[in-house]
């Protein structure tokens, strides 16, 4: 597969790349670190990025382009599989699409795809595409996969990270990136998200087989100044490494209704309760969207029903 990618890559003459909604490091670096491998290789293409900014915008900016440039364009949609997390819909204007991610959702974009979820995060397959592909990478493009790898990986915490996690670390490290600087970007932390987070640790609630929980309505958001998706994927982890607690869920309602849901998990797969309210994920890291807070005590039934199962 990554053959054919190179294949498509130096078949096309304008790509495009596109990546999630509300990017987080990986999405964004494995958005610049791509477009900027493939600039290096081929300095006549023209290369693009494109979506919505936050705070990881540290690793590159994004491109501002007409539709036209989509005519005869080559996009590659990364970190995401499915038609409605992507970010700007206009990758339905090209050629061909080719979509690479390590999540477990089948593409219903793609002309090509390339998903391998045994990465733990999409800059590696970017870093490791390109080593095998024996193509160059700068520094700016080992920052931007960097910072992709560091941040899926919960800094080389989290499960899947692997010796090959760590080989690629260390490859990209090697292009002379500071580190430090990095950290330093992903650690500083406003007044408001230090607060939101000391509220959070504060108010937890527990279900009868001790899934750690909150619920939080739009007087969170507003009262610490902070986005939605700050409430809800930025603080979900104020609740992992409690005691006695395998499963942790975050729920947050936004001015349209619906409830944000994130879950996460020490160790037991939880992505079919995920999907059974029509999301997904990955097996220890997933949410879902329901149509009102109410609706999260089904979804806190089933995870204590399933932490009894497994503990029986
Ligand atoms: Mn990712």
């Amino acid at each position: 597969m990554y053959n054919k990618i190179k294949e498509l890559i130096e078949e096309y003459s304008t790509i495009i790349i596109h990546r999630h909604f509300n990017p987080d490091g990986d999405a964004y670096g494995t958005q610049m670190g791509l477009k900027s491998i493939i600039k290096l290789n081929y300095p006549n293409k023209s290369v693009y990025a494109v979506g919505d900014v936050n705070q990881f915008s540290f690793v590159g900016e994004v491109d501002h382009i007409d539709d036209s440039v989509y005519k005869n364009a080559l996009v590659i949609i990364v970190d995401v599989s499915v038609s409605h997390l992507i970010s700007d819909d206009r990758y339905k204007l090209a050629d061909h699409v080719i979509v690479i991610d390590h999540h477990l959702n089948a593409s219903n974009v793609a002309d090509t795809e390339l998903n391998d979820p045994t990465h733990i995060a999409c800059a590696q397959i970017i870093a490791d595409f390109a080593i095998e592909m024996n193509l160059e990478v700068n520094k700016e493009a080992a920052r931007a996969l960097f910072t992709g790898i560091a941040t899926d990986s919960g800094r080389f915490k989290y499960p899947a990270t692997s010796a090959k996690t760590f080989e690629i670390a260390a490859f990209l490290i090697g292009k002379g990136i500071d580190i430090q600087e990095i950290y330093e970007r992903l650690y500083t932390e406003t007044f408001n998200f230090k607060k939101l987070r000391g509220y959070f640790i504060n108010n937890f609630q527990l279900t009868k087989k001790k899934v750690a929980y909150m619920k939080n309505d739009l007087t969170v958001k507003e009262h610490f100044n902070v986005s939605t998706f700050i409430v809800s994927r930025g603080m979900v982890n104020q609740m992992a490494d409690l005691e006695d607690v395998e499963i942790w869920a975050n729920f947050t309602l936004n001015e349209e209704q619906q409830v944000f849901v994130e879950l996460r998990s020490k160790r037991h797969s939880i992505v079919h309760v995920a999907r059974k309210y029509g999301g997904g994920g990955h097996a220890l890291a997933c949410g879902c969207t329901l149509n009102s807070l109410e609706e999260s005590d089904l979804v806190l039934n089933d995870l204590d029903q399933l932490l009894e199962e497994v503990n029986q």
